[in-house]
């Protein structure tokens, strides 16, 4: 079931990239409206999407003196809710969530989404599965019918550096397709997660039976966790080029 809500541009989108940045806000402004209440524990997302949601966060909390705390997934969203004066927690004081709030890469038609663009899958995956509620936030270029339509960097896959060559053959040898180590700016070394670890990114070729193939992976000794997010989501909320939000759940 999906709907369309109308929320249009305060401004004219003069780039592509302005009307992306306008559709980030409208999703993130749109997903805060609807499920943030008082007394709420609130899983954080990652990446520039999740900007826009705490923003709006922040807003409600001051205009509504609403109390809340906030769960981060990365020290980026760590850094977010200090940055906005929220009450930072864990999942130590707070194991269980109302609600978790974060970005995607690409989300399919039902819903599995492949995350871990920005590397921060692991701590996502767990703050979004302690969450009674997992909502997505995305502009229109992450909606897809199937997988890989739209995001074309592969599938993220966490492991332990010194796992990183059999891993890496272990997918392909099994699944096909290429597999790359994650390297950081310039390409001066691997790009090293917050937990530690490296990222390869599984390059696929076919269509799978992602359930499967994402049970399969996780059984790979030294792979932590993987990007594919599958009957997790319960709801996406698509900013649109025409200021439009589109629901997806
Ligand atoms: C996180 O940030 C990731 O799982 C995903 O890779 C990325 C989405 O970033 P953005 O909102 O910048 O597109 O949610």
């Amino acid at each position: 079931k999906s709907s369309q809500r109308h929320m249009f541009f305060t401004k004219s989108c003069s780039t592509g990239s302005d009307m992306a940045e306008e559709a980030k806000k409208l999703a993130g402004y749109a997903a805060v409206n609807d499920h943030i209440k008082n007394n709420y524990v609130v899983g954080v997302g990652s990446g520039s999407t999740i900007v826009y949601a705490v923003d709006r966060l922040a807003e409600r909390v001051q205009q509504e003196k609403l109390k809340i705390v906030c769960v981060p997934t990365s020290f980026q969203a760590r850094q977010l809710i200090l940055q906005h004066g929220l009450p930072l927690s864990d999942l130590d004081r707070h194991p269980e969530l109302d609600v978790a709030i974060d970005g995607a890469d690409e989300v399919d038609s039902s819903l599995t989404l492949i995350k871990g663009g920005g590397g921060c899958l692991t701590q996502e995956k767990i703050v979004a599965e302690c969450a009674r509620h997992f909502i997505v936030i995305a502009d229109y270029r992450k909606d897809s019918k199937c997988l890989g339509q739209q995001w074309k960097k592969g599938i993220p896959v966490e492991v332990i550096p010194m796992a990183y060559v059999p891993i890496t053959r272990d997918i392909t040898r099994r699944f096909g397709g290429e597999v790359v180590l994650r390297m950081g700016v310039n390409k001066a070394g691997p790009v090293v997660t917050d937990n530690g670890n490296f990222i390869l990114d599984w390059k696929f070729e076919n269509v799978h039976n992602w359930k499967e193939v994402n049970t399969a992976i996780k059984m790979i000794p030294g792979v932590v966790e993987t990007g594919l997010f599958i009957g997790m989501a319960e709801r996406v909320y698509f900013g649109m080029q025409d200021g439009t939000v589109q629901i997806r759940d």
